[in-house]
């Protein structure tokens, strides 16, 4: 195998693990939630699971399915990665770092869940080892720059491959983003739990958690759109509608990602209302683009449709190929963020956030988004990808075309679930949803989600296994082709290929939304908190 996807490979085999072994987690979390008495069922397994089961999905899953298709798009579109020893040198600290962090929290010494509030305090090797994921991943970035680089001088007059401009803009608001994260884990997280300093400023704390906390969602996000926009309309045998509102797209994100952090901290005091309405408005902008890529992406598949002959108004629907898993993933993606995005607007909205925050609700709203729109654009992503880098047709294909319905199903029980049980007051984040003795409105509707819960176990094990077996024992074939959507009108060279201004005014928009806000926090008397340890 070529060195490029043999690394490639190995961080989408990480991912794959690493969502494997978070899946089993689910599953327990929610039969607990359910109140079902399984062996060692107790509060402190149920933490020790949620954060290892949010660490493992939304940070170590994530991560390394980025990194793995980064390399493999800039193999195809740029024909190089340039510093590939760098590549297995930040892959290094990535695993390194995920492991270490994985341990503390699986000894019960880090239940601090995947947010990582204090007060509430992990062990010292949870801080450093989520540190050396993220600095793993900055150098992934560093070096998808330079491959992107050393093509430019090469290409001086082209524009820039779609898929590459799309994991160019995940990168740049993954740097922006994780600068709030440094400044919380270096600045107060490690020499608070080395003991070096005796209390902590929480509010502080989660200003800088959620300046880095919101745009994750957006470098999550991206790459499943660099697959929604280049690869999705070719598989299902059409036309990307316009190469242009993509770019636009893309930076659009890069523009606006950052400065909607309070949105998460409409209920906390000490930030004024006039700045958590201004992030409101920001987050309103920020949905845009997503907007925008509805209407592209759908274009795209009407197309794809009329171009296998349909003649009505929604025909063209039935001639998309349901049957292959790529594009059942991605379509079952876009349909749930039809209804993920609805419910982000709903928890965006100043007041209306009040009746949903820190509810089952949010749970519903990221299982839907996170869980769904993105985890099953990458389950679809694996499909595509691993036949093409091994040369390994995929095995258990019945089990591949299954799959993703089955998440899907899985996932409509789970979240409709939670959505409505959060609206009836059900908080997020409980051991069991029967906390009174009286039977209440909440345990009904988890035992929905738990039956949920089943049927996204068993996708797992499915996604698992045709991955597994694939890598390890698929019938050599000729690998197939990389091949990337055309778009309807040829890409030309504008204004938003150029990087270099579009973060020059990001940072601008940064720093009207949160320099003053930042200050003023910084400037109040400030007494702190000990260390809180629940067990
Ligand atoms: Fe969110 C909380 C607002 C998107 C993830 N979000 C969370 C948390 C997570 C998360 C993990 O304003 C919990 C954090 C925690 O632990 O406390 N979210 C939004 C908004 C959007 C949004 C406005 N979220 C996401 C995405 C996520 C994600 C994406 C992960 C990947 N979210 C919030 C807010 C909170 C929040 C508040 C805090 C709540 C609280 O109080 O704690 C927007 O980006 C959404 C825009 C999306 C759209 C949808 C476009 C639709 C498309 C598909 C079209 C398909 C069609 C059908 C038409 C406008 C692109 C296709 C047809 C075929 C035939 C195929
Ligand atoms: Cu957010």
């Amino acid at each position: 195998m070529n060195g490029s996807y043999r690394l490639a490979g190995t961080h989408l085999g990480v991912a794959v693990a690493a969502f494997g072994v978070a899946s089993a987690m689910g599953l327990l979390q929610a039969l607990s939630m359910a109140d079902f008495q399984f062996p060692y069922r107790s509060e402190s397994l149920y933490y020790t699971s949620v954060t290892a089961h949010g660490v493992l999905m939304a940070l170590v899953f994530t991560t390394f399915f980025i990194m793995g298709l980064g390399y493999v798009l800039a193999q195809q579109s740029l024909g190089r990665i340039t510093g590939r020893g760098a590549g297995w040198f930040g892959f290094l600290l990535a695993i390194v770092g995920s492991i270490a962090a994985a341990v503390t929290i699986l000894r019960g010494q880090s239940p601090v869940l995947y947010t990582s509030y204090p007060p509430l305090q992990a062990h010292p090797v949870f801080y450093i080892g989520a540190t050396l994921l993220i600095v793993g991943s900055w150098v992934w970035g560093a070096v998808m720059i330079a491959s992107y680089r050393s093509w430019r001088r090469e290409h001086p007059d082209l524009p820039i491959p779609l898929p590459i401009h799309g994991m160019l803009a995940a990168i740049i608001v993954w740097y922006l983003a994780t600068i709030g994260l440094a400044i919380e884990v270096l600045g107060m997280l490690i020499p608070w739990s080395l003991g070096w300093v005796k209390t902590i400023d929480p509010l502080l704390a989660r200003t800088y958690f959620w300046w880095f906390g919101h745009p994750l969602v957006y470098f999550w996000l991206l790459p499943a759109y660099v697959l929604w926009y280049t690869v999705l309309p070719q598989v299902a045998g059409g036309r990307l509608f316009s190469d242009r509102l993509g770019r636009v797209v893309f930076v659009m994100f890069v523009l606006l990602s950052v400065p909607v952090g309070f949105h998460h901290q409409f209920t906390d005091p000490g930030i004024s209302a006039g700045w958590k309405l201004a992030h409101t408005m920001l987050t309103f902008s920020v949905v845009y683009p997503s907007l925008v890529t509805a209407f592209t992406i759908v274009a795209s598949l009407e197309v794809a449709g009329r171009m296998k002959g349909a003649k009505g108004l929604f025909n063209w629907i039935g001639k998309l190929p349901w049957s292959e898993p790529f594009f059942a993933s991605i379509a079952l993606a876009m349909i749930a963020f039809i209804f993920g995005g609805f419910g982000g607007a709903i928890n965006a909205a100043y007041a209306m956030n009040s009746m949903v925050h820190n509810t089952a609700w949010i749970m519903g709203h990221f299982h839907v988004t996170l869980g769904t729109t993105v985890a099953m654009s990458f389950m679809g992503g694996t499909y595509w990808l691993l036949p093409r880098i091994s040369g390994r047709q995929l095995r258990f294909m019945p089990l591949a075309r299954i799959q993703p319905y089955l998440w899907f199903l899985g996932m409509a029980l789970f979240s409709v679930s939670y959505h409505i049980a959060g609206l009836r007051g059900l908080p997020r984040r409980v051991y069991s949803t029967t906390l009174t003795p009286d039977s209440n409105p909440w345990h009904g509707l988890s035992l929905v989600a738990a039956a949920g819960a089943v049927v996204l176990f068993v996708s797992a094990l499915c996604y698992v296994t045709v991955a597994a077996a694939t890598w390890l024992a698929g019938r050599k074939i000729e690998a197939p082709e990389f091949r990337f959507a055309t778009p309807l009108r040829p890409a030309m060279v504008s204004v938003w290929d150029r990087f270099g201004l579009w973060t020059a005014v990001a940072v601008v928009v940064i720093l009207a939304g949160y320099a003053y806000p930042i200050i003023h926090l910084l400037s109040h008397q400030r007494y702190g908190s000990p260390p809180f340890r629940p067990f």
